[in-house]
């Protein structure tokens, strides 16, 4: 009878234990991110990351004070479309996931997102540019920066701005890359540019075999769709063999990790940016000071706009919350991440359109200014456009 006694309490025990671990993970909700944590993109990624972390730490209150803990999960996607996918795919397996912050690439986001939203899991990216990240107008992928359809035109009015009459494109042969490479040429053709060649590249060590066809055609500026990492040893080479025209880029130059690079090569360089440093944004004194403290190093551009994307992550989730009464379902949250209005962040005020881009898209004309990466955050801001979506565009074309 003793023995009998005892069974039944120790099973009463172990149904009160799990039933209070159940309870104790049904308050947890998880952000993820996914950003390069490795490889030659993951100056940026890690930053990414960081901001992320110090804007959960930062701005989780509330959140906590109705039950929930939000504990962070960063992946790392290598910069790679395969990787990021076969961790959207472990990421949609995590009930306790309700939100994305990612990618860098909009190569790896537009493959992964297909995951999330097949999973009605909310992305919100700080940094992918290429249109079709919102025109597949999934209600679960928004972003806080602008596009290549935008950016791209900007960079070649400046270089018309500046009186270039002939220009070489290259592209890295990614989404971003190439299209940002194909806005741009289009827009300078119109502008009455000539482009003498439009080339794509997997090359990252060794481009002289791209150099001196490019040398022979003497095109007074070269643009390149792609990123840092290899733009800056790119350039770094053009100029050792001779080249001595204007070098333009996207935001994929956009990096302290160019300067180290390019070195003396990169000085002069022109570059569009839908980030810049983060010393650009009026509000964003106090996190630079916090990062640094914190991570011992300046935040890289596009860390202001993951911390951003966290935050309007938080409030989504504060709001659904409220309005379930209770953890609330994916689809919930985002529903509230596109829901939420004005919000005023470190990089801007941001309510997004009926597909996910902010509503108003910042562009920036930026020229390096010095090989030392530790300069890069005084790179001369030489515009500064703000250009509406093309939903919000269209609409106000209707009114
Ligand atoms: N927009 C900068 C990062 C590159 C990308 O969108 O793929």
């Amino acid at each position: 009878m003793k023995q009998k006694v005892s069974i039944i309490i120790a099973v009463a025990l172990a149904m009160l234990m799990s039933l209070s671990l159940v309870q104790a993970q049904d308050n947890v909700i998880k952000i993820a991110s996914q950003t390069p944590l490795s490889g030659p993109q993951s100056v940026l990624g890690v930053s990414m990351r960081n901001a992320v972390e110090l804007a959960i730490e930062q701005l989780s209150g509330p959140i906590e004070e109705l039950g929930f803990k939000i504990e962070f999960v960063p992946y790392d996607d290598e910069a790679k479309p395969d990787k990021g996918t076969s961790n959207a795919n472990l990421i949609v397996a995590d009930e306790s996931i309700l939100v994305v912050i990612g990618h860098l690439n909009s190569g790896v986001a537009l493959p992964a997102s297909e995951v999330y939203n097949g999973s009605n899991l909310a992305m919100i990216s700080p940094a992918n540019t290429n249109p079709n990240i919102t025109d597949r107008g999934y209600p679960t992928v928004s972003r806080v920066c602008g596009r290549d359809d935008l950016q791209g035109p900007t960079g070649a009015e400046f270089a018309n701005q500046l009186g270039v009459k002939s220009v070489y494109v290259l592209h890295d042969t990614t989404a971003y890359g190439e299209g940002v490479a194909r806005f741009f040429r289009q827009r300078a053709e119109e502008l009455g540019i000539t482009v003498l060649g439009f080339e794509g590249t997997e090359e990252t060590a060794n481009f002289d075999s791209l150099i001196q066809p490019i040398l022979a055609l003497n095109p007074e500026m070269v643009y390149f769709g792609g990123i840092y990492s290899q733009m800056g040893i790119f350039l770094s080479q053009a100029r050792a063999q001779g080249f001595d025209g204007l070098f333009m880029g996207p935001d994929g130059t956009d990096s302290s990790e160019f300067a180290q690079l390019a070195g003396e090569a990169g000085v002069g360089t022109y570059y569009t940016s839908v980030a810049g440093p983060a010393n650009i944004y009026p509000n964003a004194a106090q996190f630079i000071e916090d990062y640094k403290e914190k991570f011992g190093e300046p935040p890289q551009p596009f860390a202001a706009q993951a911390y951003d994307a966290t935050a309007i992550a938080l409030l989504g989730l504060q709001s659904a919350i409220e309005e379930a009464g209770g953890k609330p379902t994916r689809e919930q949250v985002a529903k509230a991440i596109r829901a939420v209005t004005d919000y005023e962040g470190l990089t801007g005020t941001i309510t997004f359109d009926a597909n996910g881009d902010p509503e108003i898209g910042l562009y920036y004309v930026l020229q390096v200014v010095s090989a030392d990466p530790a300069e890069w955050s005084n790179n001369e801001l030489l515009a500064t456009l703000e250009i509406p979506s093309p939903l919000t565009a269209a609409a106000a074309k209707e009114e």
